[in-house]
Order: C-alpha cells, then structure tokens, then sequence
C-alpha cells in the first residue's frame, strides 16, 4: 500500500467513496526479478515495430523469440537492468498483446501482456514525437511506471486503461499511470482514455514533472488530461482539448471534474510558462479543478472562495482560457485548496482568482487552436493582439518549441512565445 499522504488520510475520514478513487497497489515491487550478476546499465536499441516479448527476461538481453529487440522485450530486459536507457528509433510501436484477464487485479504486474510495465528505473528516448510514436492500440494503457522514468521525444496515444488496481476502482490513466517520479520531455500524449486520468494518472506518493510537452484530446470519466494525486510541475507545457464526461455511475465528486487538469493531492502542483486550453468537463473545472480528497463531495462544501491550504496549486506566467463546462467558460475550481498565482497569469473567465502582480483576470487571450507551430509538439500560438504578447517575466530560456525567450520587449504568457521571424529551434537537448 502506498497511502503516506494526508490526502489519503482525508480519504479514509470520508470513508467510502473516497477510498475507492485512491488506488493502492501501484507500487507494489516487481516481485524481486532476478538480476544476473553482471547486470548494470545498459542501452538497449530497438530494432522492430513489432509488439513481441523477450525471450527471456532474467538474461538482461533485449531479444525475442526471432531474435529482435522489441520495446516489450526492452521494457522486460531493462527492469532486470535498473538504469538502462531504451532508444526507440522513428517507428509505430503498436501494441498487440492485450492484458492477460487473470491478472489484470492485483500487484502482479506483467509486462509481458498489456501495458508496458516499467519496474525498474528506466530512460526511454524516441527520435521525436512526431516519428516516434507508441500506439496502445486500445487495448490498454501504454505504460505503468512503478519505478523512477524518463521519456523524451515521443508520443504515446491509443491507450484505453484496461488492468487496474483493485476491483472497486475504476480504471486509471489511459496513456500512463504512474507511481513513482516520471519526467516528460517533448513527449506528446493524445488520444487515450480511462475512467480518470484520460491521459495520465498520478498516484499519492507519485511526482509527474512535465516538460515542452503537450497532453490533448485525451478522454475520462474524471481527470480529461492529468489527475494528479501528489505533486507535480508543469513546465512549458499544452494541456488542451481534453474532455471529461460524467459517466454517471459514481457518487458526489468521483466523476465529471477536471477536464485538463485534476488536482485531489495536496500537491503542490506547479504550473509555469504552460497554456491549459479548449479543455471541458461536464460538471465542474473544465481547465482545472483541485480539490483534495474529494472534500468537494461533501455535503455542504466551503465555498471556492476561500483559500484553504489542504491542496495547492501554484500558477505562473500560465494561461488558462477557453476551458468549458456543459459549454460555458469555466477555467478554475477549487474546494479545501489554494490557487497562488506568482503573478503574469491570464485566466479567461476570472475563475482562477488571479490577484497577482500582472495577473490578466477575465481576458480573452486571443490564441489559435493547438497545432503544428514548428518544434516536436503542437501548441497554441498566439494571435495578433493578444494579451499574452510580451506580458511576462522570468520564463524559462525557451518555449515549448524551443524558440529562445524572450521574442520583442518580454517573453510571451503561456508555453508559445511569439516570433516574427521563421522558427529555428535549436537548443542543447537534456537526454
Ligand atoms: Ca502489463
Ligand atoms: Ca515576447
């Protein structure tokens, strides 16, 4: 059990139906794979798009049955090797093999049927989101990450969470659930889905940081794009055209918030230079919703306007706009939590509360719709006019694209930042 957070705490004095949305067994080991004597870290390249298994995962070799190397059999190969780094050339990795029935429960996690999953700590790198990409093909999530990870320049879509935790829960994280410390950089994450987290789930005594990636048009119950359940960064980051529908079947809260970004942690989650956008949910924050432990499924819940420190939620030169509920603007909610703004923070419909020096409350931001704008991801570009333009301070040393910041007499609010001239990206790439 990895319960150590005082969300979880909160969720067992709310009893029932808080319990059932805090998934447990995530973490559990990998049941002491065994590791050869010589079995450091390595780099294992993978030569096929075929979805195969290694031929023997204890061997901490890369290879199939036909004697490839596949990203199953690296995945397998690389939890016997903690450390290693798996180099996905471009390609579509299709995944082919779906979750073995008899052990979708419980804390056995196979990496040999279903999601792909990570035990050890692990380094994907692809060759670009937009050449490498890995595709679930609905039959489960991509990844579950019970050990530290970090995967860069690739897109992870077609994922539709199928294995899950407990049988009372629901299913978690359609592209990725994760348990331990997963980093993101220049990864794309689109078009999955679960009953929350749609794109990624977080679980309590998790941490997400995410980087010049974009998370969009993934689909949940609850949870659109991100659910965090601990803490988090979202860096340079597009969170956009995510959707989250009340499937009905859950009490209160458990369904039907967050349709970018769902916060039910203590958090904190820290949201710098990113655009949420064109995300919607059918009841409650359709950009971003934070409230711990579901205390919003109280039955006389504190109103949103004060501040209480149970969740928090930092904001900085971010724009958070054009986010709906049932078609209506409603970019920000929160219950039992505090959105801070450090300031240079637009938020379209003033829902967030921005009170910060050079916080932009209740403007329209004047952005396009996300988009290949030049760089590994797509973004929303800013328009002419818009508000955004020149209206921050103290951005990271790039945009999400890897433009230079600032561009004109100020970096740009949000993850674009606006250039007159063609997009050179070039930068010295982390891993
Ligand atoms: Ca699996
Ligand atoms: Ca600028």
């Amino acid at each position: 059990m990895n319960l150590r957070t005082s969300p979880a705490a909160l969720a067992v004095a709310l009893a029932t139906p808080v319990a059932l949305a805090t998934p447990m067994a995530l973490t559990a080991s990998a049941a002491g794979a065994a590791v050869p004597a010589a079995a450091g870290p390595t780099e294992f390249i993978v030569d096929t798009t075929s979805d195969a298994v290694d031929a023997d995962p204890s061997d901490g070799l890369c290879r199939t049955a036909s004697g490839a190397c596949s990203l199953r059999a690296a995945v397998m190969a690389a939890n016997a090797r903690q450390g290693s780094t798996i180099t996905l050339p471009a390609g579509h990795y299709r995944l082919t093999i779906p979750p073995d029935p008899r052990k979708i429960i419980g804390d056995h996690p196979d990496p040999a049927t279903g999601d792909l999953n990570v035990d050890a700590p692990t380094t994907i790198r692809g060759a670009g989101a937009r050449t490498t990409v890995i595709d679930a093909n609905h039959l489960d999530r991509a990844f579950r990450m019970q050990a530290d990870s970090r995967l860069s320049d690739l897109t992870i879509t077609g994922g539709t969470a199928v294995e899950r935790e407990l049988p009372i829960t629901d299913t978690g994280g359609g592209g990725i659930a994760n348990g331990h410390h997963m980093t993101l950089r220049r990864v794309a994450v689109t078009g999955n889905s679960a009953g929350y987290g749609g794109g990624i789930f977080n679980i309590p005594g998790s941490h997400l940081d995410l980087i010049d990636s974009t998370v969009s048009g993934n689909v949940a119950g609850e949870a659109g794009g991100i659910r965090f359940d601990d803490s988090g960064t979202v860096t340079n980051s597009t969170v956009a055209d995510n959707r989250v529908t009340n499937p009905g079947d859950r009490p209160g809260s458990l369904a039907g918030y967050g349709g970018g970004i769902d916060i039910r942690g203590r958090g904190p989650v820290e949201i710098l230079n990113s655009t949420i956008s064109g995300n919607s949910s059918s009841d409650g924050g359709g950009g971003i919703n934070i409230a711990p432990a579901y205390l919003d499924s109280l039955p006389f819940p504190i109103p949103d306007v004060v501040d209480l420190p149970l969740g928090r939620l930092t904001l900085r030169n971010s724009l958070v706009a054009g986010n709906t509920v049932d078609g209506k603007a409603a970019d920000c909610k929160k219950a039992f939590a505090t959105i801070a703004s450090e300031g240079h923070n637009i938020d379209g419909d003033g829902s967030c509360r921005l009170t910060a020096a050079g916080d932009l409350p209740s403007r329209t931001p004047l952005i396009g719709p996300l988009a290949d704008n030049g760089g590994p991801t797509d973004t929303a570009a800013l328009l002419p006019g818009s508000p955004a333009l020149d209206a921050a301070a103290g951005c990271p040393a790039t945009d999400q694209r890897g433009v230079a910041r600032p561009q004109g007499a100020a970096c740009d609010i949000g993850a674009y930042e606006h250039t007159t001239r063609p997009l050179h990206s070039h930068r010295d790439q982390e891993w």
